[in-house]
């Protein structure tokens, strides 16, 4: 092999041992730079004669050519080996399942609280919210619950600076609807007519001094009052006989109506349903309690009791979304552990 020849295996063998474009351009400085070996020889023909400088001139020009066939060569395969390298550091996997914004949901109690709303509300009922902070007569006496009651102890119910309560039920917010509603028609009721009858339920957050796996100090209650001039007992059965069925959807759900004692009803029933198929099949479960307005409460309305009468019932959203989705720890509703919720959605 002539020096030429070798000279370009050298250049070739320089040029695959680069790794990356500025050895590349280092090794071509070697040979085809200002100093280097092509240059060099190209220098060296000075002292030829003109024939000579023709055949070593046209020599070291094909070798000069082969080396920058082989640099070219080079180059590009260090350019494609890097696009190659980039295509895939930036490659998108198009089967990867999108990055999404987790989407909230609603709270299990107030998926419950939406069901009841629709439910009663496709049976003519309207939906009343107030105040938590009650004053003792709307939260008390207006239900006539007398002084002496137990409810009434510090021990049973938060108190607020100024003579307000944090109410122990959502019936103040009846009365207050009743209040409203008796106003709105007062003419008419004064000149001896009648007025729509009062079809409400009111949901929402109830306080007591209570805390074990059953009872929270914050929870829910859903009350309903329907006060007419001929409502009675069958209405109620029927009506809350309808509400359970469509509730827990299932037919074959049987109701008993037990003697009871609430003061802002008399007479007065708790109310109990049997699944006859299921996991809690057979079993009496108390849902809530319900009776025949009191007429104290109907006068407390701005109602004549001997021409308006009516009832009333009350349940805890709350039990009621532990028994639809067998939950056994009335707690975990209140803990806001994103494991238990997520269930929900
Ligand atoms: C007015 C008059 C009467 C609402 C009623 C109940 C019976 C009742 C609670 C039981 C435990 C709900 O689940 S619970 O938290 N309620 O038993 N509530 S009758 O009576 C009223 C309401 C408003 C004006």
């Amino acid at each position: 092999m002539n020096e030429l020849d070798s000279l370009v295996v050298q250049a070739q063998a320089l040029f695959a041992q680069s790794a990356t474009p500025a050895d590349l351009e280092n090794a071509k400085a070697q040979f085809l730079g200002k100093a280097g070996r092509i240059t060099e020889l190209m220098k060296g023909m000075a002292s030829l004669s003109v024939d000579e400088k023709k055949s070593r001139g046209a020599a070291i020009n094909l070798a000069k050519q082969a080396i920058e066939a082989a640099l070219n060569a080079r180059r590009q395969a260090l350019a494609d080996a890097e696009l190659d390298a980039q295509l895939k550091a930036e490659a998108l996997d198009v089967s990867l399942p999108g990055r999404t914004h987790a989407g909230g949901g609603l709270h299990p109690v107030s998926l419950t609280l939406e069901r009841i709303e629709a439910i009663f509300g496709s049976m003519g009922f309207d939906v009343a919210q107030g105040p938590e902070i009650e004053t003792d007569w709307f939260n008390f006496t207006a239900l006539n619950t007398p002084e002496d009651h137990p409810a009434r102890s510090m021990h049973d119910t938060f108190y607020v600076e100024g003579g307000y309560l944090l109410r122990t039920h959502t019936s103040p917010m009846q009365i207050r609807h009743a209040v409203q509603h008796v106003k709105r028609y007062k003419t008419q009721l004064d000149a001896g007519q009648g007025m729509p009858e009062i079809r409400v339920i009111a949901p929402g957050r109830t306080y007591r001094v209570d805390s074990d796996a059953t009872h929270s100090p914050m929870f829910h209650q859903c009350e309903g009052l329907w006060i007419g001039e001929n409502v009675s007992f069958k209405d109620l059965k029927v009506v809350f006989t309808d509400f359970c069925r469509t509730f827990f959807e299932s037919d074959d759900l049987t109701l008993r109506f037990r003697p009871s004692f609430f003061p802002f009803t008399e007479p007065s029933a708790e109310i109990d349903i049997q699944f006859a198929s299921g996991p809690l099949a057979g079993r009496w479960l108390e849902v809530a309690g319900s009776g025949q307005v009191h007429p104290n409460v109907v006068r407390n309305m701005g109602l004549d009791p001997e021409r308006f009468i009516g009832f009333a019932f009350g349940m805890g959203p709350d039990r009621l979304t532990m028994l639809r989705y067998g939950v056994n720890d009335l707690r975990l509703f209140f803990d806001g552990d994103i494991r238990f919720l997520r269930q929900f959605q």
